[in-house]
């Protein structure tokens, strides 16, 4: 399989979940600017949306959304347990937490943040309104967990990618010892650690 992405980003979800499944993939970095390939190719053909992360299966077809590329590749190592199994209800629970990473944490606060258009006043919102309840919220559920769910899954390689940009866009993870000690703790999984390094080499 081949996942687009670009560096920190995202789509840093799907490459940790691509380590932990230790499944074979290339990979291609978008320049989100200009939505080129390295290579100067038109990253729009690949996916019109014009985000990443975008996965081309090894049979050709593109997935796109952070959600649904991580359940696939965790679906196809089921034996990873990046994902619960389909019919469980922990399956659902799954989808719970990565809607709410994408909705709530990621576009909800992150988007806002980092989006040079983004009016000052909406920035402050963001960050002192909307970011401490959400942040209340998933320290009180890891507060006496190690992992999102029963074991490391592909939301806990999502909301750890989430939880990197706290530093760049101004938020001090310290305020949050749960949620800094759950973003260390992640660390120190090699696929985790892997990912993270290569992609920040890439910056
Ligand atoms: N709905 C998409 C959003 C993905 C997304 O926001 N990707 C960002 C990087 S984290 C991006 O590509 N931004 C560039 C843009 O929106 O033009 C998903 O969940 O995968």
């Amino acid at each position: 399989m081949d996942l687009y992405f670009a560096p920190l980003s995202c789509s840093l979800a799907t490459r940790i979940a691509i380590y932990e499944a230790g499944l074979p993939a290339r990979f291609h970095q978008v320049t989100l600017s200009t939505k080129t390939l390295a290579d100067g190719q038109d990253y729009l053909a690949v996916n019109p949306k014009g985000q990443v992360p975008a996965l081309r299966t090894d049979g050709g077809e593109i997935l796109t959304e952070g959600p649904a590329i991580l359940q696939y590749v965790a679906d196809l190592a089921p034996d990873s347990g990046l994902a619960p199994v389909a019919g469980e209800l922990d399956r659902y629970r799954l989808q719970q937490w990565l809607n709410y990473i994408a909705t709530e944490v990621h576009k909800g606060i992150f988007y806002t943040l980092f989006n040079p258009a983004t009016p000052v006043e909406a920035k402050g919102f963001a960050r002192d309104a909307l970011l401490p309840p959400r942040y209340a919220y998933l320290s009180a559920h890891l507060a006496e967990r190690e992992h999102l769910l029963d074991g490391f899954t592909v939301a806990d390689a999502y909301l750890f990618t989430t939880l990197n940009w706290a530093a760049p866009a101004g938020v001090d993870l310290s305020d949050w010892p749960v949620l800094q000690a759950y973003r260390e703790r992640l660390l120190g999984r090699p696929a985790v650690a892997r990912a993270v390094s290569e992609e920040a080499a890439l910056r």
